[in-house]
């Protein structure tokens, strides 16, 4: 049985879902990111990414991790991917372009859009997005986001989704790295294709079950 180390509140919810969306029974050790704790190293603090326990498993210290027997790996898209080629079926890739396509859209979303998304994520989180810091940070990341949700929104008007023509693993990498942004109203605006795709993501049984457990975790 597989085994995820991570909070349903960390990118460890993007591999709730495709289990969800999979029926795979696993084991889910909780794991809190060290920061935000008052002191990750208290005798009473819970086990968290700075714990020598979850360091020995992960020694970048974040979560989520994955092991599989005597298997541990991390990377929250790279899990996906494992998990879903593992399972087969509709959410894997077919073969190895589809395999080759959700590498790309998972390697253009990690390094094009989630430090932009987790940007604006974090200015609202923190009560900083009506400050001049937080707007003025606020509107660059919208600003470099434009190109890649261009890119998005034409590619889901050809395709409808984003490999295969069916809900797909790159699906759930792709919304779950674009869910940051919604923190900001409007950013998806002139986006309509990304805004329907999203929202037909988010209106499934899985990410609902996975978000309201995450809703139930202490914020
Ligand atoms: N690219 C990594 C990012 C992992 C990451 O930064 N995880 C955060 C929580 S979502 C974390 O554990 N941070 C703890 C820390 O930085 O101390 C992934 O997608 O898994």
């Amino acid at each position: 049985m597989l085994t995820i180390y991570g909070v349903y509140r960390s990118r460890a919810a993007r591999n709730f879902w495709l289990l969800g969306e999979l029926g795979l029974e696993y084991e889910h050790v909780p794991v809190i990111q060290g920061y935000r704790l008052a002191d990750p190293g208290a005798a009473d603090a819970p086990f968290n990414t700075a714990s020598p326990g979850f360091l020995s498993i992960s020694p970048a210290g974040a979560v989520p991790v994955l092991r599989d027997g005597d298997f541990v790996l991390s990377e929250s898209l790279a899990m996906n991917l494992y998990i879903a080629r593992k399972a087969g079926g509709p959410l894997a890739p077919a073969d190895a372009r589809e395999t080759a396509l959700m590498e790309q859209w998972a390697l253009y979303g990690m390094t094009a859009i989630e430090p932009d998304t987790l940007a604006i994520l974090y200015a609202h989180a923190e009560g900083r997005a009506a400050t001049p810091e937080g707007a003025a940070a606020i509107a660059g990341a919208a600003d470099r986001l434009r190109r890649p949700l261009a890119v998005l929104n034409a590619h889901l008007r050809e395709h409808g989704q984003m490999v295969g023509a069916r809900f797909t693993v790159a699906d759930i990498n792709m919304a779950e790295i674009l869910r940051y942004g919604e923190a900001e109203p409007g950013l998806f605006g002139p986006w309509p294709e990304v805004r329907r795709w999203l929202s037909a993501c988010q209106a499934r049984p899985a990410f609902k079950a996975m978000w309201e457990r995450r809703l139930a975790e202490p914020a």
